[in-house]
């Protein structure tokens, strides 16, 4: 089956460290079939023990939309394999052409699904951090169209939380600086984020529902990135600090 067919090709791409190529001709994909396309990707992850440990938003910034070419929200999935500890080093030879964001993350406390106002929104969370995406793309250059970026769960790949904060914590207009080895490589504000980062969060919870998905209790939201992403080098100490929320930081291992 098609589906089944592309999922499992991207799911090589992403075990190998392989780019594929995009999805063109009898793989060519509608937005809906390229949902189902990431539902059957992500069971193929799940059998290999991880879980789902919830959601991201793609495309919430102008930076990210220009960056790549595409002007739609996206949303993809967040399995516990994904999660990277903070301060811990990455080898870039798990990955096809890493890229690194800043986000912030929503722990909720409470199920969101459908159309929620900012405020229920806020009121479902538990805490809120920021964060740093691993996003690595399986097709070649880095190219896509929106079907098949939301096929190839919206490039998910790897993400670090930083230290967590009351729910009730400012975080619409947070100053960001993300850094390589003490350089600043990206500057921003979390408003570029949707105007706030919490309406990321209603995104997530109406676009999710449209493909009967719910955020639960205890899942993680990422509520997309704030400025472009960067690609990642070996050897490199990669930092992000927010203003009045502290940083976030991993390295890549050099090259072995
Ligand atoms: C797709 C992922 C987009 C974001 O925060 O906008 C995303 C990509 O850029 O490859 O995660
Ligand atoms: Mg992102």
């Amino acid at each position: 089956m098609k589906i089944q067919r592309i999922a499992k090709r991207l799911d090589e791409a992403a075990m190998q460290s392989q780019a594929t190529f995009q999805l063109t001709g009898d793989d060519a994909v509608t937005l809906e079939e390229a949902y189902a396309v990431q539902r059957a990707l992500i069971e193929l992850r799940l059998e290999r023990g991880g879980r789902q440990v919830g959601l991201k938003m793609g495309f919430t910034s102008r930076a990210k939309m220009a960056q790549m070419g595409v002007s739609d929200l996206i949303w993809g999935r967040l399995t516990s394999d994904m999660w990277i500890e903070e301060g811990s080093a990455i080898s870039l030879s798990d990955y096809v052409h890493p890229r690194v964001e800043p986000e912030i993350c929503f722990l909720l406390k409470h199920r969101l699904s459908g159309n929620v106002t900012p405020l229920e929104a806020m009121a479902a969370v538990e805490a809120v951090a920021p964060a740093l995406e691993v996003i690595d793309s399986r097709y070649r250059d880095f190219k896509f169209s929106l079907p098949d970026v939301v096929a190839d769960n919206a490039s998910s790949s790897g993400f670090v939380v930083g230290p967590w904060h009351a729910p009730d914590t400012d975080v619409s207009n947070v100053g960001i600086v993300m850094s390589f080895d003490g350089r600043p490589v990206e500057l921003g504000s979390t408003a570029a984020i949707l105007g706030a980062p919490v309406r990321g969060l209603v995104a997530a919870a109406r676009l999710a529902a449209a493909q009967n998905e719910a955020l639960e209790p205890g899942s993680l939201v990422l509520a997309g990135a704030a400025t472009a992403a960067v690609a990642l080098k070996p050897g490199t100490a990669v930092r992000c600090e927010f203003q009045g929320l502290g940083s976030v930081a991993f390295t890549t291992r050099p090259e072995e």
